[in-house]
């Protein structure tokens, strides 16, 4: 068994095939109103291989003029972000428990290529609470650092239901998306992998 970095639990098949069905209609209902963009890079402008929306008050967003940032409207069609789904906020108070509820969901969309570089989240202006992970669909092989980028890194696949919870010392750590493996999982009726991260992204009032 592997052991994993303090701060950094992940509870595999946390959320049954039943729950993860009624997620996935509850995304694809926001993505409807949200549709998924094609995020760029600060400066360069090159495009994220994945394909991103965001429900929640607040969502993260990146392009080649504003840079990283989080924002109430969608960088397309400039309406407020919709709700956070229950079943996602019920999920963050079961594992983060005592935490205010969850401000941003951001909404990752891979295709079998995508895959997403080893970076730190710190676009937050609060590093307090954790960040909640729930991966559906295709399997991927998730990498996972320390606070420093030249640390060393420990890989493991995430399966579609499963959750990974990020406080404390992991909460700074260096992760990224390395592959999907196609045609892993059914859930996803034209496959691919949807990760939603649950975040509280203010400093409490
Ligand atoms: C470790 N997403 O959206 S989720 C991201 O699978 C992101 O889409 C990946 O990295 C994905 O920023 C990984 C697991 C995760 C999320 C946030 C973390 C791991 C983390 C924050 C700190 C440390
Ligand atoms: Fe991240």
């Amino acid at each position: 068994m592997q052991v994993l970095p303090s701060g950094t639990h992940l509870i595999p098949g946390y959320l049954d095939r039943h729950q993860q069905s009624q997620i996935l209609k509850e995304i694809r209902d926001i993505v409807r109103v949200a549709p998924l963009y094609q995020p760029t890079m600060p400066r360069t402008g090159k495009p994220l291989s994945v394909q991103m929306t965001n429900c929640g008050e607040l969502g993260w967003v990146s392009d080649k003029q504003g840079g990283y940032r989080y924002q109430a409207d969608h960088p397309v069609t400039a309406k407020n972000w919709p709700p956070i789904p229950r079943s996602l906020t019920n999920i963050w108070h079961e594992l983060a428990s005592g935490s205010l509820p969850p401000q941003a969901c951001l909404i990752n969309f891979y295709q079998a290529d995508a895959k997403m570089g080893l970076h730190q989240d710190k676009d937050e202006e609060t590093f307090d609470e954790p960040v909640i992970s729930v991966s559906l669909g295709d399997t991927c092989l998730f990498r996972l650092g320390s606070p420093h980028r030249s640390g060393r890194t420990i890989s493991f696949k995430l399966h579609s239901g499963d959750v990974l919870v990020l406080s404390d010392a992991s909460r700074m750590a260096y992760h990224g998306v390395d592959r999907i493996y196609p045609d892993t999982s059914t859930l996803l009726k034209n496959g691919g992998r949807i990760n939603l991260t649950l975040r509280r992204v203010t400093k409490a009032p």
